[in-house]
């Protein structure tokens, strides 16, 4: 299912904006957190957003202000809402295309730290190549890469600035978790593999 997004930003600049996609199925039928699906960034003021599994969703709309590829407190965001409830659509049903206004005008002063150890997954889900890339890492963290069993797939020193580009080999499809550890941080990323 692809939804279409509108986005009308005021008060600021339009950079790096995000849309963060969560199942809300958890939330209906538990009062669980929704988990999130995907993040991605969204680089029109209209986007079209592919391959969203059929279901309940919230999406939030957020920017990223220290680009640490998630939102985080303080961040200005914004939740769709829809004619039918405030936060919630079926993916599939009446509402494929979505406008929403982020004002991001009260975040002039903002000050994220600059310097925090930051790791970005991206595409997700992937069907060759996923390219992870690392910003301030420690010296000797570990980057490594492991399927849903805790089986790992990959691993690699890493320090500072750097980007990798993840090729599955002879592995098969579905959940793998991204890890970022050492000193400098402890940061997990799922990712989806489909071949
Ligand atoms: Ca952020």
């Amino acid at each position: 299912m692809d939804v279409t997004i509108g986005v009308n930003v005021v008060g600021g600049s339009f950079e790096n904006i995000m849309a963060n996609i969560y199942d809300a199925i958890p939330y209906f039928f538990s009062g669980a957190e929704p988990t999130l699906e995907m993040t991605v960034p969204i680089n029109d003021t209209i986007e079209t957003i592919t391959d969203i599994p059929a279901g309940p969703k919230y999406i939030q709309i957020f920017q990223d202000i220290d680009e640490s590829g998630i939102w985080e407190e303080g961040e200005p965001n914004i939740y769709i809402e829809t004619p039918e409830s405030n936060l919630v659509f079926a993916v599939g049903g009446f509402y494929d295309t979505l406008r929403t206004t982020l004002d991001i005008s009260a975040i002039a002063n903002k000050s994220l730290p600059k310097n925090a150890t930051i790791m970005k997954a991206f595409p997700s889900p992937f069907n060759s190549a996923v390219r992870i890339d690392i910003r301030n890492a420690g010296s000797g963290d570990v980057l490594d890469i492991c399927d849903i069993s805790g089986k790992t797939v990959y691993y690699n020193t890493i320090s500072g600035n750097e980007s990798v580009l993840w090729k599955p080999e002879n592995l098969s499809g579905g959940i793998y978790f991204v890890r970022l550890s050492g000193d400098g941080a402890d940061i997990v990323k799922r990712i989806v593999y489909i071949p």
